[in-house]
C-alpha cells in the first residue's frame, strides 16, 4: 500500500512504484492520506505500508514517522528528507517535493544494494546548487544525450543543468535570433523532463560576441529571447561573459558611454545585466536568481574590472568562477572564500571538468578531485563542464555530484567505483579496465597534490616486470603483467557485449576502446618477445616482435574525429607507448639492431596535456608546449639512448595559432655523454634543417637558449637522421 497525499510527488511516487516492482511487489494499492480504514485493512492483509510525501504534501507520513518515534525532516536545508522504515512501514518525506524525489533515488539505492531490516536516515546536501552546465566547445550534445542526461542527474540528486554549448548558433553566433517553433519544441521537452527529475533547467544566453552593452535594441533582443523561454516554462537564466574581448567594443556608443579598459568592460556589462535584472528578472516572480559568466572568471587578481564588478553589478546576480586557472588542479575553501570577496557576489564554480574540448584526443574518465569540502559548503555551488561524450561524462559528473552532497565524506576512490558500477552494469569489471586506462587529468589530489597518472594498475604492474626481468627471474611478475594486459585485449569485446544496452557510451568511446585493446595486445606480445629472450629464443623473440610493432602501428592508425580534424586517440597515456617502445629497444640492442628511438628532454615545464613526448612522436600536427617562456639556459631536446653517427637535425616549432611561440635566441649543440656539447649553429628562427659534421657522434642533440623572451616554446618535431635512415 502507499499511502499519498494529492501533493505528493508524482515523480518521486513513480520512483517507489518501480522498485517496489522490481523487488516483487505484485499489486500496489494507492490509498490517500486520509483514508486510515482503508491502510488499517491493508495492513491486515499483511501488506507493507509506504508513506510517501513531505509536509507539503501528505499528512500521513508525519503520523507515521511518530509511531517510529522519527522526527519529521522541518528544518533540513532544501532537497533534505527523512527516509525511514520499521515493523512493515516504509516512510519518505522530503522537506520539500526535491526532498520526498530524494528520499525515493536512496530508497531505491538501497534496495539495490540489498539492505534489508529497519533503519532511518535524515539526509541533506551540502551544496544548494549541484550539477552540470554543457559549456564546452565542439559537438553539443544531441537531444537524445540530454534527455538522459536530465534523468541521471535526477538519479544521482543532482538539480541543475545548464544549457549553454559554445557551438550553438542560437546562443552565441546569432543569439538575438528566435527559435524555429520545432527547436522551441525540443527546449520545452527538455525543460519538462528537467522538471520532472527536480532539476533546474538554465538558460544561457551569450551575447558578448556582438552586443552593444549601452543599446537599447539589445537589451530588448535579450529580454524577448529570455521571454520566449520563460513562455515555455523556464524560470533560470544566465548571460555568460566568458572568452570575449573586452579591450574592443562591438559599438561606437559603447566607447563613447564607457570609455576603454577593464574598467569600462565591467561598468558596460553591469550596466547591461543590471538592466535585464530590473526589466526581466524583477517582473517575474518565481524565477531564479540570474547568474553570468565575468570576462575575468579564472583568477582572484583583483583588478579594475572585477572592482567595476563587485561595485556595480546588482548583488542578486550569481557570478560563475573557474577556480584559480581555466582548469584549476585544485580549489581550496581558502580561494572560495576570496572570490566570493574579490568578485564581491555569491559565486557558483564553473568547474572544467571532465571538459576535453582543449584535448580532444583524451577521455577523461577520473574521479573529480582536489577540491576542499568547504568549496561546497560555503558557496552557491559547482557546475561541472562535461566532455563532448555525454555517456562517458557520466562518470565523472557521479563523482561530483557526490561530492557536493556530502563533500566531507567524500572518497574520490570509492565515488568512482560506485560511478563504475552505475554505468557499466554487469560490465562493470570491464568498464573499470577501460576507465582506469583514461584516467589522468589536469586535477591534483588534495592528500598528495599530484595529479592522478593514467593507468594506476598497469604501472606498478610494468615497473614490476622490468625489474624481475632485471633479476632474471621474471616469470611470476609477467604472469600478473599477462592477466591485466590480457583484460585490456579482451576489453572492445568485452565492453560491447556487457555494455550493448548503452550503443551510445559504445558509439562515443570506440576508437579509445579499441586502442585500449590493441595496447593490451601489443603488451601481451611484448611480454612473450622478452621472456623468449630471456630464454635464448631467438626465433621466438623475432615472431612476437612482428606481432608487436603491427598491434602498435594499428593503435596509431586510430583517428577521432575532431573539431580540429581527425586525431589518434591517446589512451593509458605516458604508460603504453613507452613501455612498447622500451621493450623494443631492449629487444632491438638484443638482436643487435640499429635503431634510434629518442627520447625527449626538456628543463622545462608542460603546458596542459602538451607533452615532450609529442616532439617526437613523427605527427607535426601535435606538438611539445613548454608551460612558460624559457629563461636563459633552457633546454630542449633529445636522448637518442647511446651515442651513434648523426648526420642532420630538423626542428619545427611554432604553430599557425602561435606562430612566436619558438626559441629566438639559442645554439643547436650536440654531445657524446652530456657535459661536453658542441655548437652546431645559432637558433633565431622557428624552423631549423642542419648537417652536422662528417663523422658526428651523438647521443644527445638539444637547443639552448641564450637571450630572454617572453614567448613560450611550442616544438611540433624534434628529428635526429642518422647517415643511413
Ligand atoms: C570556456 C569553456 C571551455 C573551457 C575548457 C569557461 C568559463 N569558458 O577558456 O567553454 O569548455 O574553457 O576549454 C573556456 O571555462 N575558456
Amino acid at each position: 500500500v502507499e499511502v499519498v497525499g494529492a501533493a505528493t510527488d508524482p515523480s518521486a511516487l513513480a520512483v517507489v512504484d518501480q522498485v517496489l516492482r522490481a523487488a516483487g511487489a505484485s499489486t500496489i494499492v494507492k490509498v490517500t492520506d486520509n483514508d486510515q480504514v482503508a491502510v488499517d485493512r491493508e495492513r491486515g492483509n499483511g501488506g507493507l505500508v509506504v508513506f510517501v510525501g513531505g509536509p507539503t504534501e501528505s499528512r500521513a507520513t508525519a503520523l507515521a514517522l511518530a509511531a517510529l518515534r522519527l522526527k519529521g525532516p522541518e528544518g533540513l536545508a532544501p532537497g533534505g528528507y527523512v527516509l525511514a522504515a520499521d515493523r512493515g512501514v516504509i516512510a519518505l518525506s522530503g522537506v520539500d517535493t526535491s526532498g520526498t524525489f530524494y528520499a525515493a533515488q536512496s530508497f531505491r539505492q538501497l534496495f539495490a544494494s540489498g539492505t534489508s531490516g529497519a533503519f532511518g536516515i535524515r539526509d541533506w546536501p551540502a551544496a544548494p546548487l549541484r550539477g552540470v552546465i554543457e559549456g564546452f566547445y565542439g559537438a553539443p550534445w544531441s537531444h537524445a544525450d540530454r534527455l538522459a542526461q536530465l534523468d541521471f542527474y535526477g538519479r544521482t540528486k543532482q538539480n541543475m543543468y545548464v544549457y549553454s554549448p559554445k557551438d550553438d548558433p542560437f546562443l552565441r553566433a546569432r543569439w538575438r535570433d528566435q527559435y524555429p517553433p520545432e527547436q522551441l519544441a525540443l527546449l520545452s521537452q527538455l525543460v519538462s523532463r528537467a522538471d520532472a527529475n527536480h532539476v533546474e533547467f538554465t538558460y544561457a544566453l551569450s551575447p558578448g560576441l556582438s552586443v552593444c552593452y549601452s543599446s537599447d535594441a539589445d537589451k530588448t533582443a535579450l529580454v524577448t529571447k529570455f521571454q520566449s523561454l520563460w513562455d515555455i516554462g523556464v524560470r533560470s537564466f544566465a548571460i555568460p561573459l566568458d572568452d570575449i574581448s573586452y579591450t574592443r567594443w562591438n559599438c561606437d556608443a559603447d566607447a563613447a558611454k564607457f570609455g576603454t579598459g577593464g574598467a569600462a568592460a565591467g561598468a558596460a556589462q553591469s550596466f547591461l545585466l543590471n538592466r535585464v535584472q530590473q526589466d526581466f528578472i524583477a517582473t517575474h516572480p518565481g524565477v531564479e536568481r540570474l547568474q553570468t559568466v565575468p570576462t575575468e572568471y579564472y583568477d582572484l587578481a583583483d583588478s579594475p574590472y572585477k572592482t567595476a564588478l563587485r561595485t556595480q553589478l546588482d548583488k542578486a546576480v550569481i557570478v560563475e568562477w573557474t577556480g584559480v586557472g581555466v582548469i584549476a588542479g585544485q580549489i581550496t575553501e581558502k580561494q572560495a572564500r576570496q572570490a566570493k570577496e574579490v568578485f564581491g557576489h555569491d559565486i557558483l564554480i564553473w568547474d572544467n571538468y571532465p571538459v576535453n574540448d582543449y584535448i580532444t584526443e583524451r577521455l577523461l574518465l577520473g574521479p573529480y578531485i582536489g577540491r576542499e569540502p568547504g568549496v561546497a559548503k560555503y558557496l552557491s555551488g559547482i557546475t561541472a563542464n562535461p566532455m563532448v561524450q555525454a555517456e562517458a561524462s557520466k562518470i565523472a559528473e557521479f563523482t561530483s555530484g557526490d561530492f557536493l552532497w556530502n563533500p566531507d565524506r567524500y572518497d574520490p576512490d570509492k565515488s568512482w567505483l560506485a560511478a563504475i558500477a552505475d554505468l557499466g552494469g554487469p560490465a562493470a569489471p570491464a568498464l573499470k579496465v577501460f576507465a582506469e586506462n583514461n584516467y589522468s587529468s589536469l586535477l591534483v589530489r588534495l592528500e598528495t597534490g599530484k595529479p592522478d597518472l593514467d593507468s594506476p594498475v598497469l604501472r606498478p604492474l610494468l615497473a614490476a616486470f622490468w625489474a624481475a626481468l632485471e633479476k632474471k627471474d621474471p616469470w611470476e611478475a609477467a604472469a600478473k603483467l599477462d592477466r591485466y594486459l590480457t583484460s585490456m585485449a579482451s576489453d572492445p569485446e568485452d565492453l560491447r557485449r556487457g555494455m550493448a544496452s548503452n550503443p551510445k557510451f559504445l558509439a562515443e568511446v570506440g576508437p579509445w576502446l579499441d586502442q585500449v585493446g590493441l595496447y593490451g595486445q601489443a603488451g601481451r606480445h611484448a611480454v612473450r618477445m622478452l621472456l623468449a629472450q630471456v630464454d635464448g629464443d631467438g626465433a621466438k623473440a623475432w615472431a612476437e616482435r612482428g606481432e608487436l610493432v603491427s598491434a602498435l602501428k594499428q593503435a596509431q592508425a586510430i583517428r577521432v574525429p575532431t573539431s580540429r580534424g581527425p586525431r589518434n586517440p591517446s589512451t593509458c597515456t605516458g604508460v603504453c607507448v613507452p613501455f612498447l617502445d622500451s621493450a623494443l629497444a631492449t629487444a632491438d640492442r638484443w638482436f643487435g639492431l640499429p635503431g634510434i628511438r629518442p627520447r625527449p628532454t626538456t628543463s622545462l615545464g608542460t603546458y596542459t596535456d602538451n607533452v615532450p613526448a609529442r616532439m617526437v612522436d613523427g605527427d607535426p600536427e601535435t606538438y611539445y608546449w613548454s608551460d612558460w617562456a624559457p629563461r636563459i639556459g633552457a633546454t630542449i631536446g633529445v636522448d637518442l639512448g647511446s651515442a651513434q653517427r648523426v648526420s642532420h637535425v630538423d626542428i619545427l616549432m611554432g604553430k599557425p595559432t602561435s606562430p612566436d611561440d619558438y626559441v629566438h635566441a639559442g645554439v643547436l649543440e650536440y654531445s657524446t655523454d652530456g657535459t661536453q656539447w658542441t655548437t652546431v649553429k645559432t637558433v633565431t628562427e622557428p624552423v631549423i634543417s642542419a648537417d652536422l659534421p662528417e663523422g658526428a657522434e651523438a647521443r644527445y642533440v638539444r637547443i639552448r637558449t641564450t637571450g630572454a623572451q617572453t614567448f613560450w616554446v611550442v616544438v611540433r618535431e624534434f628529428t635526429v637522421s642518422t647517415p643511413d635512415s
